[in-house]
């Protein structure tokens, strides 16, 4: 019979840190509120959330890989708002994002998962944030739970 690895969807006991982009903070506010509010309502503690603000979505990789490399944390949550209306570099802001937070996890072997709002317009980047359309920043809190539970039960299998 084959055997399903999953993570079941409890915060208790892990360390989560929350890295924020400044830019955009109408929006990235609501997403760190988002994330801290679904891990704690999972059964998270509070005091176990380290909240860290860099400049912009551009400076997310690098605060995530110190923080993954201080030891402090189980998962990574990363919130921030990129909107294509208010920039000529949407697309190297957001690749450079993808490809580093990705990056962060497969080296430093922790979860990361993508909170950031990518929207056309401020319109849209508020539906994400909270709104009508979710609020990205939990979803990825979601996401971080479910894979440190999931590598907490891969460790049980024999
Ligand atoms: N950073 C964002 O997080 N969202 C944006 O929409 C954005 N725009 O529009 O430019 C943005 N730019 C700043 C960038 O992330 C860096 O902080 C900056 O270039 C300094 O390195």
């Amino acid at each position: 019979m084959a055997q399903v690895i999953a993570g079941e969807l409890s915060a208790a006991g892990i360390r989560f840190g929350i890295v924020a982009g400044r830019f955009n903070s109408f929006m990235t506010e609501h997403l760190v509120a988002g994330a801290v509010d679904t891990i704690v309502r999972h059964g998270g503690n509070s005091d176990h959330i380290s909240i860290m603000y860099v400049p912009g979505s551009f400076e997310i990789p690098l605060a995530c890989r110190k923080l993954a490399q201080s030891g402090t944390v189980d998962a990574i949550v990363t919130v921030g708002a990129v909107i294509r209306g208010s920039t000529s570099h949407y697309e190297l802001v957001c690749g450079q994002l993808a490809r580093g937070i990705s990056q962060v996890a497969l080296d430093e072997g922790l979860p990361v998962t993508f909170g950031v709002v990518t929207a056309e317009n401020i319109e849209q980047a508020i539906e994400r944030s909270g709104s009508k359309a979710g609020n990205k920043g939990s979803e990825a809190a979601i996401a971080a739970i479910e894979m440190v539970n999931l590598f907490k039960e891969m460790k049980k299998v024999k």
